[in-house]
């Protein structure tokens, strides 16, 4: 009732009467009252005029699921939303949700991580209040070997929502986002499969979004979108506008089973088109120029000697030759 209220108040300019309220979701008044009570505690500024009704003023930087619930406009992607406060890592929320039965389109939210991951077990700074710690679970009827594909499709969709209010904002191949060359999103694509058929996949994503300092171990590396404009940031927003666009590109990919229709935008995205990259495969090192990507998602390397390689995404390190970019 809660989301639906907020809803209600968001999509009304005016004031919204008690009356009305309680009519739309068949409820007492006093249950109305305490909704908003409880809204004001949470942070949500209210006017409450007699005769009048509920007029939402201000609202907080939460990302709770009623307030992620009432800004999504998505067919699929974020029903329902899980909110926890604290929790392990919402990839390991999500992964034990599929196991349980969850529906494709859950949408994991904490608002701190106590053991956030990135790739390979790396560690993922997710500090309370200032970021976006998030996983959605896909069931894809689609095989495994395109499921890493699904990476490039999220980034294409943080992609959209940060670089609509900041400017100078890029995709580091295959799983970050970069302003200015500083990470202020990483993604993290896990899946349970057999070798033919899908379980599940769990997208992660996280974003600095109103973060002020880092650890000294990634202060030279990562950004967040306050740092680099001076603004802050509702982050349930650009929540809902991630996922808005996620679901256009999730579906441009089901239509292929691959990237051939946003190929050509992926790589105007692209921070490391065009220049010398660093390659660490497996063992072997080499250098080279990124051309792009192709339809699969692989990244396009001209190696030093003129042969082209495709490298792909997984067991694999791309970096700058100088540095992170
Ligand atoms: C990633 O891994 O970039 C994937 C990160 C995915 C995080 C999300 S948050 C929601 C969901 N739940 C999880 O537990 N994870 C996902 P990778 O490419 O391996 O980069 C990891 C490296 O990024 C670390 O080794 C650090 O150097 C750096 N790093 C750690 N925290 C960072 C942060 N908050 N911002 C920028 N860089 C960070």
């Amino acid at each position: 009732m809660k989301e639906k209220i907020l809803k209600c108040l968001r999509e009304t300019e005016d004031y919204v009467s008690g009356q009305e309220l309680c009519r739309m979701l068949d409820v007492s008044r006093t249950a109305i009252w305490k909704v908003m009570n409880q809204l004001k505690d949470e942070g949500y500024v209210i006017d409450a005029v007699k005769n009048k009704g509920y007029k939402l003023i201000q609202t907080p930087d939460i990302v709770t699921a009623e307030e992620v619930d009432s800004l999504l406009e998505t067919e699929w992607a974020g029903h329902p939303v899980v909110y926890e406060e604290e929790q392990e890592s919402t990839n390991q929320t999500a992964k034990m949700l599929a196991e349980q039965g969850a529906f494709h389109g859950t949408l994991v939210v904490a608002e701190r991580q106590v053991s956030g991951r990135g790739r390979r077990g790396r560690p993922w700074h997710s500090p309370k209040g200032s970021g976006i710690w998030m996983s959605i679970l896909l069931r894809p009827q689609i095989h495994p070997m395109s499921a890493s594909m699904l990476t490039l499709v999220a980034a294409m969709a943080v992609y959209d929502a940060i670089s609509s209010r900041v400017e100078g904002c890029a995709i580091k191949w295959p799983n970050d986002i970069v302003i200015n060359g500083r990470k202020v999103c990483g993604i993290l694509t896990e899946m349970s499969s057999e070798l033919d058929n899908i379980h599940y996949v769990v997208i992660g994503i996280g974003i600095n979004v109103n973060t002020d300092d880092f650890p000294e171990d990634i202060a030279a590396v990562a950004a967040s979108m306050h740092v680099i404009t001076g603004e802050y940031y509702k982050r349930a927003e650009i929540i809902a506008d991630v996922w808005k666009s996620f679901e256009k590109y999730y579906d441009q990919f089901l239509q292929t089973e691959n990237l051939s229709l946003m190929v050509e935008s992926y790589n105007q995205r692209l921070v490391n088109m065009g220049r010398k990259v660093y390659i660490e495969e497996r063992g072997s090192q080499y250098e080279g120029t990124a051309c792009g990507i192709d339809s699969e998602g692989a990244l396009l390397v001209e190696k030093t000697d003129g042969t082209r390689t495709a490298v792909i995404s997984g067991e694999v390190s791309v970096r700058g030759v100088l540095g992170y970019v």
